[in-house]
């Protein structure tokens, strides 16, 4: 665990996900959160561990960034629908050049291409730690051979296969409940598990709830986007899941003293 101590607090963890205008496009965006600098100052403000982003963001909003920077270095849009694969578009030497503290890679297992996102990784996992730099991986089952991207079996076999491909943390999607959700954490071993936010849910209350049952399957944190910068409030809602997730309170408790 130690490389991603860094980014925790009471032994968790929060962080704010931005790359979702080069994976999904300008349509999450509304007036507000399309502009970098807002997004920015709720992962400044908001009591976030780290901001990820890919380079372009970095390298043109870097001073306005106060919090650690997750890095990706590999990425795609949502145009092409076959296999996916994402490959590396930022080098780890340059990653760090503009000041990121630790480096992010998607892998898609399941994938055609799987091979050579995996291989792709094994070369920037030992940069990075040649460096001194934590290493996330974005691991999320996809491709003609998943059925079901979130069932169980597959993300406990994602959050193994984190472990095993020598990441320094996971990043899973949820399962839907808390038992399978263990069972994912408990595959991953000793690295620590975040979950991937997903779509905004209607009522956010739901979304502390998600939360709560996670950290106390064993879940680490959080790397969450759009469920914060789309909300009406986001530093609001930021507070609320920092009680969640930091501070272990329960979502009717946290909502209650709101
Ligand atoms: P969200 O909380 O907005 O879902 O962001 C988490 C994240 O992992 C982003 O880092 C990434 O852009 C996106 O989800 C990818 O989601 P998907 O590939 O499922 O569309």
């Amino acid at each position: 665990m130690g490389r991603m101590n860094r980014f925790m607090r009471n032994g968790h963890s929060l962080i704010l996900a931005y790359d979702q205008g080069l994976e999904h496009g300008p349509t999450d965006f509304n007036e507000k959160n399309v502009d970098p600098a807002y997004v920015i100052d709720i992962a400044n403000r908001g009591g976030f561990d780290a901001f990820v982003c890919q380079k372009g963001i970095a390298e043109k909003y870097h001073e306005l960034i106060d919090v650690p920077i997750l890095m990706k270095v590999n990425g795609k849009t949502a145009i092409y629908g076959r296999d996916p694969v994402a490959r590396q578009n930022c080098s780890v030497s340059y990653a760090e050049k503009l000041g990121a503290s630790a480096i992010g890679y998607t892998i898609y297992i399941g994938s055609q291409f799987e091979g050579e996102m995996m291989a792709e990784f094994g070369r920037i996992q030992e940069e990075a730690h040649d460096l001194g730099l934590a290493v996330v991986l974005w691991i999320y089952p996809r491709g003609e051979y998943v059925k079901n991207d979130t069932a169980p079996e597959m993300i406990a076999y994602a959050a193994r296969s984190a472990l095993e491909l020598g990441a320094d943390a996971a990043k899973i999607k949820y399962t839907g409940d808390r038992k399978s959700f263990s069972w994912a954490v408990r595959a991953a071993g000793s690295i620590p598990v975040y979950m991937a936010g997903g779509k905004k849910t209607k009522d956010e209350t739901d979304f502390l709830r998600q939360a709560h049952d996670c950290i106390s399957a064993g879940a680490t944190g959080l790397a969450v986007g759009r469920n914060v910068w789309q909300s009406e409030d986001p530093l609001e809602f930021s507070k609320r899941l920092n009680s969640v997730v930091i501070e272990g309170r329960e979502p009717e408790t946290v909502l209650k003293t709101a």
